[in-house]
């Protein structure tokens, strides 16, 4: 069977109508077209924002519980569409098939998360300073929230921001990549399927809107959208983040990352190698947390370099789909240039470049690499930008505090692990003076967090936090109550003011 068809037997079996239209769909895999769909045009665009706002008003009537419920089911609808969905998500994006499955496993962690944060959704109650006062906070839903999702998790992202919003009492509406609408089709019919379960939900609760960078556009600028949660490039974020600012909207920004890991010298190497060959070659570097630079302290660099360079000469490429694979495609040509640009600039740097090179296959269309591992003297531009694909840069430190200073010279902010035994050195990393990212970790590696803690970074990543944690209170308002159930009606602050 070719991917063509199975893709279409895939969106048969999950539900999704097929049309046809202007927007061509590739696999990276082989590069072959799997689908022509139809994409929205602005009219229709502003239209289903409306109606999503309509959606949003009954809503936040449903007692958040029930909500739940709504996305308990969508939990289960994933639960039993786990292999279809993730195979789709391997065809799309070209990660390995375990990864398309734990991609989906992501979104059903999520489901149960929200379930039961549906009943947790509490707000403090507060000393009031006057007598017989009350003082509590409430939250209430937000409104419509807008998300732009990436190709390389081009479900799991929907799902973390979704679930949390529909339980809020918001409702969604989603912009997917260009380069990955299948698998939220899918989505968009296995949300259909679980809303009928549930009893039904109003018309456009979950909105699923196929274009271009305009219908993004359309989601940051329109005035019934108090909050946009974006996941791409730091060039995005620039564009998104000031009209959003320029309206008073939020902004959920996971944008850049430029992740590094300390290799102190008690760390445990033969862990470290396995944690750094996952984090960096996993998903073919194409994760926002994939480890893209090392620095190794010069008494365990010769004993650990040797050994990961035999593990990048060794790692199988191929098929995603295939027993074995550990590295698959590009998600493009685009991809492939700018990851040799930026080996051809290392190089010129005087670095020593091993691996980075194309892997022929069959199809001229499919973009296969080995992954690279650059050794570097210094932090330059090159190794200071992120570039979207397998490339890992090795520094090498003497000093604990020159580590530290490398780890946090550069404009991102995402995640970041040290690989020590020694206490101090771990606990300083992850102190105030320390890792300056959202996520650090001890002895793991930078990729692969799980849902329950709040996912994102600081600096050019943008400081957005998704999923875990109190991610939720950005997707609801707060109102702080003070109530009076006494006759008098004394002042804050002892201000007096008789009439
Ligand atoms: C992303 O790359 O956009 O930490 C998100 C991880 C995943 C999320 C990555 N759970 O690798």
């Amino acid at each position: 069977m070719t991917i063509r068809k199975e893709v279409e037997a895939i969106l048969a079996h999950l539900g999704v109508p097929a049309t046809t239209g202007s927007l061509t769909v590739r696999t990276p895999i082989t590069g072959e077209v799997i689908a022509q769909i139809a994409t929205i045009t602005p009219e229709a665009a502003n239209k289903a924002i409306a109606r999503a706002h309509a959606a949003y008003l009954e809503w936040r009537n449903v007692p958040a519980p029930k909500r739940g419920e709504l996305i308990r089911l969508l939990g289960e609808e994933l639960r039993t569409n786990l292999e279809p969905l993730g195979r789709l998500v391997t065809i799309e994006t070209g990660k390995l098939l375990s990864e398309g499955h734990g991609e989906v496993q992501e979104m059903i962690d999520i489901c149960t998360y929200a379930a039961g944060l549906s009943r947790q959704l509490a707000g403090l109650t507060v000393p009031s300073e006057r007598s017989k006062h009350r003082m509590m906070e409430t939250w209430h839903p937000l409104g419509v929230v807008g998300i732009i999702s990436a190709f390389n998790f081009p479900v799991a992202v929907w799902s973390w921001n979704a679930a949390l919003a529909l339980v809020a009492g918001d409702a969604v509406v989603w912009k997917p990549s260009e380069k990955t609408p299948l698998t939220a089709l899918a989505t968009q019919a296995i949300f259909e399927r679980a809303a009928k379960k549930f009893g039904g939900v109003p018309a456009g609760l979950a909105t699923l809107l196929i274009g271009d960078a305009k219908v993004g556009e359309q989601l940051v600028d329109s005035p019934l959208i108090p909050l946009v949660s974006a996941t791409g490039s730091t060039a995005m974020g620039r564009a998104v983040a000031p009209k959003l600012a320029a309206r008073f909207a939020r902004a959920i920004l996971e944008l850049g990352g430029n992740n590094a890991a300390i290799v102190a010298p008690t760390a445990d190497l033969d862990l470290t190698l396995r944690a750094i060959a996952f984090s960096a070659m996993g998903t073919a570097g194409q994760r926002c947390t994939t480890l893209r630079r090392l620095i190794v302290h010069a008494d365990v660099y010769d004993k650990l370099v040797p050994q990961l360079k035999k593990v990048y000469g060794s790692v199988v490429i191929g098929d995603p789909g295939a027993q074995g694979t550990l590295v698959g495609p590009l998600i493009d040509e685009r991809s492939y240039n700018a990851m040799q640009k930026s080996l051809e600039e290392a190089r010129s740097a005087g670095a020593a470049v091993t691996g980075g090179e194309r892997i022929p296959t069959a199809n001229d269309e499919a973009f296969y690499v080995r992954p690279a591992l650059v050794e570097i003297g210094s932090q330059t531009d090159t190794v200071k930008r992120e570039t979207f694909a397998p490339i890992l840069y090795v520094l090498k430190y003497s000093d604990f505090a020159d580590a530290l200073a490398l780890h946090n010279d550069v404009p991102q902010g995402l995640s970041s692990s040290i690989f020590t035994m020694n206490l101090r050195e771990a606990e300083l990393f992850l102190s105030a003076t320390g890792s300056d990212c959202g996520i650090a970790n001890v002895n793991i590696g930078t990729s692969g967090a799980e849902i329950g803690g709040a996912f994102g970074g600081e600096k050019e990543t943008g400081g957005g936090r998704e999923s875990g944690s109190d991610a939720w209170k950005q997707y609801m308002r707060r109102a702080t109550n003070t109530i009076n159930y006494g006759t008098d009606l004394p002042l804050a602050q002892g201000v007096s003011f008789d009439i």
